[in-house]
């Protein structure tokens, strides 16, 4: 295809040690990258513009969150004028840690990715199911509800500033990762939403990437998909096996 491959790593609330973060942005900044392989990293908010300051070229930051204002009296929020303004190009919305731990509804997410985008960020927007859904049939429902209500609130033009992350719930933070053909399935019922209700050129472009446990090991079968356009990647992006997966295609 010609979707650029696309590869995000999600630090989450990581590391814990400022000696830790030094080794994970020496260890990218000394290796060799795939240069067709476009690199975000999201480190904790704290760590966004030192890290944009440390990285070489060719690795772009992003926030892991961002609200639905601007300025105000809203306590322990990140702003996404703010980042915008600070020169961060990314932010991560509708994570599935947030949307559970967090509380936050499908509109919420869309409201959230409506503002950062008015705002000039782009943005990783996360869907997917969790065990049960999938157990009972419900993934492609699930994925194409919490689609719904980004695509109410984006205009046609708006997706070129969005990459969709596949992340089944079950398979975060599990070691369980998902089968090539798994991915494959939702990631192709994911285009075909977009198709129906955006476009189908919109559907052709956007990039879909996968996340949930992968690895060094797992990336280059997934990799391999047709409809798989890069990881969302998260523990594994603490160690050195990350720069592996950014070189999944090589
Ligand atoms: C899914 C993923 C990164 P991990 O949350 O977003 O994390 O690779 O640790 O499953």
């Amino acid at each position: 295809s010609t979707r650029q491959f696309f590869v995000g790593g999600n630090f989450k609330m990581n590391p814990g040690t400022t000696q830790q973060k030094a080794a994970i942005i020496d260890i990218l900044n000394n290796a060799k990258l795939d240069p067709t392989t476009e690199v975000v990293i999201a480190p904790p908010a704290l760590y966004l513009l030192p890290l944009k300051e440390k990285v070489k070229n060719g690795i772009s930051l992003s926030a892991q969150n961002s609200y639905v204002k601007s300025t105000g009296a809203f306590t322990g929020e990140i702003s996404p004028s703010q980042l915008a303004d600070a020169g961060i190009p990314w932010v991560i919305l509708g994570h599935s840690e947030r949307r559970t731990l967090f509380h936050e509804s499908s509109e919420f997410v869309a409201e959230k990715t409506r503002v950062a985008l008015d705002h000039g960020l782009k943005v990783i927007l996360c869907i997917g199911e969790t065990l049960d859904q999938r157990e009972a049939g419900e993934t492609a429902k699930v994925c194409e509800s919490q689609l719904q209500a980004v695509v109410k609130v984006l205009k046609e033009e708006d997706w070129s500033k969005i990459v969709i992350a596949y992340e089944p719930v079950w398979a975060i933070g599990t070691g369980k990762v998902a089968s090539s053909a798994q991915a494959q399935e939702a990631h192709v019922d994911t285009r075909a939403v977009i198709a129906k209700f955006v476009s189908p050129a919109v559907a052709s472009s956007v990039r879909i990437i996968y996340g949930g446990s992968v690895t060094a090991a797992n990336c280059r079968e997934l990799a391999t998909q047709q409809d798989v356009d890069g990881f969302l990647v998260g523990g594994a992006s603490l160690k050195p096996e990350f720069v592996d997966i950014i070189n999944a295609r090589q």
